[in-house]
């Protein structure tokens, strides 16, 4: 991982390594032998013109913002500057390091169409715009916590995956949702580096799924979601680490078979299915007992991210598993 300085608040995080480190390792030696070095100027990817031209457009949702917020999910803790929350981000499609937000830019997020394939009786393609319009918007402030010991406290705007999940009318067999986000190479340079398992996945149980909590978010801060936060549609499970909150998704499918997702495959031993945030749980290289909040101080971690009241009747019967890697 680059070190980047700048934020009084990353000086402390010389400790805390990424899930960046063990990949950039294995990624170094493949690229040593394809003859190339990644240089550490070209891991950002450049802004384009297709970026410059997606500025001038107007997005076709933004006269839905804001929403009414639901008060049931308000955090006590401030809400992270928007700056913050905007511009230190994880989406590795766009390189592996926090400053992707110019280069997202790039993605394009119109026509959108996601595709609900799989174990049920309603297989569709839905244009997103169709599907936004068509669900009944609320914002909710959730503490996001990444397993990389910082976190944030955002206003998301979105619905319940659960109205995603009554369109599509899962069988009986459906135990796993699995979701993807949009492959495409030519505006999501990191999809060219062939060591990573693209597309990015991830997958939860029918019962995470529809617990009131997962929601699907198209916004942010009472704006559309700019595309470095996940845009058109990303989803926010906020008692598990942020990685499990998949961004840019295309496909939603329904499968009997546990999926192993995207971090998973790379490294299972530090990334597992089922991630809920434990402070007591170490990371195999790091402890998870404090988190850095983007805008404020360092603070506690709490069990499941302290949504324990809403999740965790989920988990009662499933003590033999590991639920919090
Ligand atoms: N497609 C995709 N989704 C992703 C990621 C990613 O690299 N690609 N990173 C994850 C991680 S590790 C975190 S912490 C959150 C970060 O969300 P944010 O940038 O909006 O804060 O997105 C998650 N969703
Ligand atoms: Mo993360």
């Amino acid at each position: 991982m680059l070190i980047k300085r700048g934020r009084d608040w990353e000086i402390n995080q010389r400790e805390v390594t990424d899930e960046a480190l063990f990949l950039n390792r294995r990624s170094f030696i493949k690229s040593i032998t394809a003859g190339a070095i990644l240089a550490p100027s070209m891991v950002g990817f450049g802004s384009s013109a297709n970026a410059k031209k997606k500025k001038m457009e107007i997005d076709p949702t933004a006269s839905l913002y804001p929403v009414r917020r639901n008060d049931r999910y308000t955090v006590k803790r401030a809400i992270s500057d928007e700056y913050d929350a905007t511009t230190y981000n994880n989406f590795y499609e766009f390189g592996s390091h926090k400053s992707i937000y110019r280069a997202a830019e790039a993605l394009k997020t119109r026509p959108w169409t996601i595709s609900i394939d799989g174990l049920v009786e309603k297989k569709q393609l839905i244009d997103f715009d169709k599907l936004i319009n068509s669900m009944p918007l609320e914002e909710r402030v959730y503490r996001h916590r990444c397993v990389e010991a910082w976190s944030m406290i955002v206003p998301w705007t979105g619905f319940p995956l659960a109205r995603l999940m009554e369109l599509a009318k899962p069988l009986s067999s459906a135990k796993f949702l699995v979701m993807e986000t949009m492959m495409d190479p030519e505006t999501m340079p990191g999809q060219k580096q062939h060591w990573y398992p693209w597309p990015y996945s991830e997958g939860l149980t029918i019962e995470e799924a529809k617990n009131e909590l997962s929601f699907l978010v198209t916004g942010v801060y009472g704006k559309p979601l700019p595309n470095q936060m996940g845009a058109p549609l990303r989803l926010a499970v906020p008692w598990k680490y942020g990685f499990k909150s998949i961004k840019s998704i295309t496909r939603f499918s329904f499968t009997n078979k546990r999926p192993v997702s995207f971090w998973e495959r790379i490294q299972p031993k530090e990334y597992g299915f089922w991630a809920n945030v434990n402070p007591e749980v170490r990371h195999p290289r790091w402890s998870q007992a404090t988190e850095r909040t983007l805008s404020g101080p360092r603070v506690p971690t709490q069990l499941y991210n302290g949504y324990t009241e809403f999740v965790a009747d989920i988990y009662k019967n499933l003590s033999s598993e590991k639920l919090f890697m």
